[in-house]
């Protein structure tokens, strides 16, 4: 029996009413239901209380399962706040919502004056930043689960125009260092906010005074978890300064030599970050074809922005991708989870993979050895703290990702071995926002959108299923049906890659 709330009814029919439900998939749908609002679902009813970009999307891949209708609705919702310029905020804010339950609210970003200039919606406040392009991955993965309800309501052919427009602004408005790689100017752009990557380039921006802004974050999380204050007010003077700016990006036209083009002091190429804008371009091919097209084009664009994540932040010596901060000009060698993401890259060198593979289980992350998941930075780094936000603690989306690039590459035994850890981790800290990789104690908040999502996606969804039904790949073969990829031209990009990979052998 469904119940509903708003507009679409909630998932929660397999729980029987008025009885608490017990298996892990009962308490996850329910955790969905309680976050749902009608049109969307908050991460988390008290610390992030509207929509989150790259959230809904990780909740839509977990959605499916249950009602495949919600999980369209849940992009759906945030496409309908999409800028003129094709960018999709990092959050739509809810009215009814009191301003001072999140900061910065919509009071400080004002999208529909400052941001009318690069086409923000009149009818909706949003924030003006972005967030990780998980979207196209999401919007596949949701029509994958019904086809015949995906096309019976035209999704696809809705959303592609936006996805395409969104990919397009990245690729063109956001390429600061001009190497073909999209750079985020605030670390939330990111997702992962705290990490010591971004240490080395916040240094250089001066912050705000804290008497000029309040945090929310506080009242709900405790400050040992959360960012400094000293930090906090670095990302409120880029996000101001952007917006003083009129959120605007690079000029149109070629970039200088040597790159670095737009005004904001922060602009950098992440590895995660683009990682997942090649994943979903496969899967926006993917998208291309189903609705009668050819995805060939996009299938090339998405070959070149793993051979550019290549070129520009993976450093051999190293066998780790960096960031690489585009205003300081070099790379930033931090060991942070976002170096591992890659891996989710059919076309990914096979000696990339397996020297990634090594990094991932090495002293850095020990994952597999020191610790079950992977935590979010290294835990030799003198800047590791296993319980302050993405400074060390294990988050279930990331390793989420890494799970897929293990199946994906073949790695079947290790990435079962971090399912089993994830649906753990998941059960036992009722849902939590991220955990302490050493001891798998909950932190952050409880009952969290994503962690619920993930957990659904690894208890009913199976890769082969996910794409198109094939069987998952031997070791050292990549499957390449995830993300869509055709087989033959994954490899042959993967052999001219290491080839470039071998001729170059430098870090740059
Ligand atoms: C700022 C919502 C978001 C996630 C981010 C996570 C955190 C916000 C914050 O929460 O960021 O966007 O206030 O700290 O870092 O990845 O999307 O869950």
């Amino acid at each position: 029996m469904e119940h509903t709330t708003g507009r679409h009814a909630t998932a929660s029919g397999a729980v029987r009413r008025g009885q608490p439900p017990d298996t892990l998939r009962e308490r996850a749908v329910e955790v969905l239901d309680a976050n749902w609002t009608g049109a969307s679902t908050v991460p988390s009813r008290t610390l992030y209380p509207h929509q989150w970009s790259w959230d809904s999307a990780f909740i839509a891949i977990g959605l499916r399962h249950v009602s495949p209708a919600r999980a369209q609705c849940e992009l759906e919702t945030l496409l309908r706040a999409q800028w003129g310029d094709g960018r999709i905020p990092h959050i739509v804010f809810n009215p009814d919502i009191a301003l001072d339950a999140y900061f910065p609210s919509p009071d400080f970003w004002r999208s529909s004056t400052a941001g009318r200039g690069a086409g923000a919606p009149a009818a909706v406040q949003t924030s003006g930043i972005v967030q990780p392009p998980v979207h196209a991955l999401a919007a596949w993965l949701v029509h994958r689960a019904d086809p015949a309800l995906s096309r019976s309501r035209g999704f696809l052919h809705r959303v592609y125009p936006a996805l395409a427009a969104w990919h397009r602004y990245l690729l063109h408005r956001r390429d600061l260092g001009g190497g073909g790689l999209a750079s985020v100017v605030h670390p939330w752009e990111q997702g992962m906010d705290n990490s010591p990557c971004w240490d080395a380039p916040l240094s250089r921006i001066t912050p705000a005074e804290p008497r000029t802004f309040r945090r929310a974050d506080l009242t709900h999380g405790a400050a040992g978890d959360r960012p400094t204050d000293l930090d906090y007010g670095r990302y409120v003077r880029l996000a101001m300064d952007y917006r003083d700016g009129r959120y605007a990006d690079a000029a149109d036209g070629a970039a200088p030599a040597g790159g670095d083009r737009g005004a904001g002091a922060f602009a950098v190429e992440d590895p995660s970050f683009n990682a997942l804008l090649a994943a979903s371009e496969h899967a926006l091919a993917r998208i291309a074809g189903e609705l009668g097209a050819t995805g060939t084009a996009r299938h090339a664009r998405a070959q070149r922005l793993t051979a550019a994540l290549v070129e520009r932040l993976w450093d051999p010596a190293a066998g780790m991708f960096f960031c690489r901060d585009v205003r300081g000009g070099g790379l930033v060698r931090e060991y942070g989870v976002s170096g591992l993401i890659p891996l989710i890259l059919p076309a990914l060198p096979r000696e990339v993979v397996g020297r990634l593979l090594d990094t991932a289980s090495g002293p850095h992350f020990g994952l597999g050895r020191a610790v079950r998941l992977a935590p979010s930075y290294d835990l030799l780094g003198p800047a590791f703290d296993p319980h302050r936000y993405w400074r060390g603690p294990a988050w279930f989306n990331t390793n989420w990702l890494l799970e897929r690039g293990l199946r994906l590459h073949g790695e079947h035994a290790r990435a079962a071995r971090l399912r089993a850890a994830l649906l753990d981790a998941a059960d036992t800290s009722d849902f939590a926002e991220y955990v302490d990789p050493y001891t798998g104690a909950g932190c952050g908040a409880r009952g969290f959108g994503w962690t619920a999502a993930l957990t659904l996606d690894l208890l009913d969804g199976h890769p082969a299923r996910d794409a198109d039904g094939r069987a998952g790949a031997r070791r050292g073969r990549p499957r390449a049906a995830w993300t869509g990829v055709p087989e033959a031209a994954g490899r042959a990009e993967s052999r001219e890659l290491g080839r470039r990979g071998r001729r170059e052998g430098t870090s740059r």
